[in-house]
């Protein structure tokens, strides 16, 4: 009995040390691991806000029409004002017509997406 209990003791006394040096170290470690960098917050989308208006101008090289627009409650009051749009509605557009679009705030200034042409004026 004691002749074979004898080499399973001095493992677990050779082991046994060992493992309470590396865990700690193991702790330690993960404790002194850089935390994960936070990711960096996304800047809020700008509101859009749906406008409807009218074209009065098409300023080309500014990428731009001048709208004559109706109030966008609690944002602005009905107002004629310039708003950058894509390429597409530039060449969809032209003076005059009647557009319905979203409007925001944009680092660039005033943009207006989404141009559609207004619908009619329901008729009664
Ligand atoms: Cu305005």
């Amino acid at each position: 009995m004691k002749s074979r209990l004898l080499p399973a003791l001095r493992l677990t006394l050779f082991l046994g040390p060992c493992a309470l040096v590396l865990f700690p170290a193991a702790l330690s470690a993960a404790e002194k691991a850089p935390a994960a960098p936070a990711p960096a917050e996304a800047p809020a989308a700008p509101k859009r806000h749906p406008l409807r208006g009218v074209i009065t101008s098409v300023v080309a090289d500014k990428s731009a029409f001048m709208v004559k627009h109706e109030e966008i409650p609690g944002v602005m009051r009905a107002m004629t004002m310039m708003f950058q749009v894509d390429a597409t509605a530039l060449k969809t557009f032209k003076a005059g017509d009647a557009i319905t679009g979203l409007m925001s705030r944009q680092s660039t200034g005033w943009v207006l997406e989404e141009v559609k042409p207004a619908a009619p004026a329901a008729k009664k």
